[in-house]
């Protein structure tokens, strides 16, 4: 092993389900701690993590916290994660960063939790346009860039899809109103055997983990 990576709660963490797939799919040799979340700013991530946050990786000497940071170091050691292409590469550090420094509307109302189905729920103008612009972004990218294959940028599960395999998460439990497009894509996000790995370990996590906060809005 050449380091580990820090995670929080596979059911409810969504930076750490990008941080993980982006590790994973650069087969980085990492161990793996999941540190529970709790209810309030939690010590124990704090000891581990400058910012308190997770993901946090800590390889053959180098440290990385945030998962854009991660995407970009995991890039450095598989380059492959970006696309080849010069300006598809564009496109998917833009939606990336997009999805990094945004849609705080519907990460409110839609929080990831992996174990119930909120059907129907946290539609708000807001998250609704949140949505709006993340099916336009799916559409755009498909037809422009992932003509051969499932993915955004085609055949390959990349950092775009790993930046974004959250947001596929929360809108599989909240069945939230996209176009077939990404219907399509969330399907076959949900299908990619590393999110489905993390479906599974989620499932398994001790009852004890949950939280009040991501359990009681149905
Ligand atoms: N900008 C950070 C966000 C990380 C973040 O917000 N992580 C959450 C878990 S999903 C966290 O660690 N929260 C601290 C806590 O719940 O105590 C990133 O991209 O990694």
């Amino acid at each position: 092993m050449s380091g580990k990576l820090y995670i929080g709660t596979r059911r409810y963490s969504s930076w750490s389900l990008r941080g993980w797939l982006l590790v994973r799919l650069a087969r980085l040799d990492v161990e793996e701690e999941v540190i529970p979340l709790e209810a309030g700013p939690s010590e124990a991530l704090r000891h581990v993590s400058p910012t308190g946050m997770v993901p946090f990786l800590d390889h053959n000497g180098a440290k990385i916290w945030d998962s854009l940071a991660i995407a970009e170091y995991c890039a450095e050691i598989a380059p492959a994660l970006w696309p080849a292409e010069r300006v598809a590469r564009a496109q998917a550090r833009s939606i990336s960063a997009e999805m990094h420094a945004g849609f705080r509307a519907l990460r409110i109302a839609m929080p990831m939790n992996l174990g119930r189905n909120y059907a129907g729920l946290g539609q708000n103008p807001e998250s609704l346009a949140d949505i709006a612009r993340i099916d336009q972004i799916f559409s755009e990218t498909r037809t422009l860039f992932g003509a051969d294959g499932p993915y955004l940028f085609g055949a390959s599960f990349g950092a775009a899809d790993a930046m974004f395999a959250p947001v596929v998460a929360r809108f599989i439990t909240f069945a939230a109103p996209v176009s077939a497009t990404t219907e399509a894509y969330c399907a076959a996000v949900r299908a990619h055997s590393l999110v489905s790995e993390w479906y599974d370990l989620a499932a398994q996590e001790p009852p004890a983990w949950r939280l009040d906060k991501y359990e009681s809005l149905a």
